[in-house]
């Protein structure tokens, strides 16, 4: 029977079709035993992408993305294309699904299972309970700024450069998804910039103020600046509810609050796009914060939790399978409070098991 979840799966490099695998084997379960099938296609992307077509991502694949409900991405990357012109790096196929596809607001939650509070780099009573959602502007910022590139000059030294730029609108629409988020969360939205050194952290600064003053009735809002905002997150993470910031410092402020929860291997995400006002339909990528972890590719070794979580994260918001995202959450956490840990994760009076085996007693 045709269905109407139309879904494209990008596993990239390294770990990637590792982890993905075990999103496949719940996928095969869903269908078997819950009667809930997906029109599933699978491309590549990445270094995989170059080896096949000598491209990141192909137009057809870009096609492909642009015209299915969600796209379920692994991660990309490895030391194999270090020497490739920067332009026709493997993260650069990441990169332009998230700009043609318009994946402005990318959620990234952090959230410290029950199991896991003693696996946190933080004392457990800092993060027991622990529950932030940190949200990235993904689609503008330092890394699609323009000029950007290297030159050499007139006396062979090397000259090279990257522009932060963003205008009101861009702003605009994610700081109005925080404040939703806020709206079904704890209620409080921490907005993180440099307006102390940079323009673009003044104009986001008032861009955010100004916005939380027409649309932000009962959300409660802080300004932080970056460098505090670190090391605010180490020092006392249950302030946050919300944290709404650049592309970069989304970047970098996700892997330190990762080290909450436990791992890297345990930060799911979903980078979505604006809703079209007439269909409701809203572009979807989901995919793990963690990247393709060359060192131990190949090895069955490393966590799938992040995958699948992403995977929960797309059957909640693309296409409203509560139940079933749950289901896939609940079984985590069962898996998690019965000592199962892959390598990142094992503490003494754990069971350390493989990718498989964790895919195995997830099923
Ligand atoms: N799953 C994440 C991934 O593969 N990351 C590699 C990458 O391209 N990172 C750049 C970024 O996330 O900004």
């Amino acid at each position: 029977m045709a269905s109407n979840k139309k879904l494209l799966v990008l596993p990239g490099d390294g770990i990637g079709p590792e982890v993905m695998r075990q999103v496949r084997r719940v996928v095969d379960w869903m269908d078997k035993r819950r009667h809930v099938s997906f029109d599933l296609q699978e491309g590549l992307c990445g270094g995989a992408a170059i080896d096949a077509h000598g491209t990141p991502l192909t137009d057809e694949t870009m096609a492909d993305a642009l015209q299915v409900d969600a796209v379920l991405f692994g991660s990309v990357g490895g030391p194999k294309w270090d020497d490739l012109p920067f332009e026709q790096k493997p993260e650069r196929g990441l990169l332009r699904l998230r700009k043609e596809m318009d994946l402005f607001a990318n959620l990234r939650p952090a959230m410290v299972f029950p199991a896991m509070a003693d696996a946190s780099s933080l004392k457990r009573e800092l993060v027991e309970g622990l529950d932030i959602m940190i949200l990235r502007e993904l689609t503008g910022g330092v890394y699609f700024g323009e000029p950007r590139g290297v030159e050499t000059l007139a006396d062979g030294t090397k000259r090279a450069v990257d522009t932060q730029v963003y205008t009101t609108p861009e702003i605009e629409r994610v700081a109005r998804v925080a404040f939703e988020l806020a709206r079904k969360r704890g209620g409080k939205v921490h907005s993180v910039e440099k307006a102390n050194v940079m323009h673009t952290g003044v104009l986001w600064r008032q861009t955010v103020t100004k916005l939380h003053e027409a649309e932000g009735q009962g959300i409660e809002l802080h300004h932080m600046y970056a460098d505090n905002c670190a090391m605010q997150l180490v020092r006392y993470p249950k302030q946050f509810d919300v944290i709404v910031t650049d592309n970069l410092f989304g970047d970098m402020l996700s892997d330190c609050a990762a080290m909450l929860t436990g791992s890297l291997g345990m930060l799911p995400s979903a980078s979505l796009g604006a809703e079209d006002p007439t269909t409701g339909r809203r572009m979807a990528l989901y995919e793990p914060v963690h990247g393709s972890a060359p060192d131990i590719a190949g090895k069955d070794i490393a966590n799938p939790l992040a995958e699948l979580l992403s995977f929960a994260m797309l059957l909640r918001y693309s296409f409203d399978m509560q139940e079933d995202a749950d289901m896939v959450e609940t079984a985590i956490t069962n898996v998690l409070n019965a000592g199962f840990r892959t390598a990142d994760i094992y503490a003494p009076g754990t069971a350390k098991v493989s990718t498989t085996v964790m895919g195995d007693t997830l099923l």
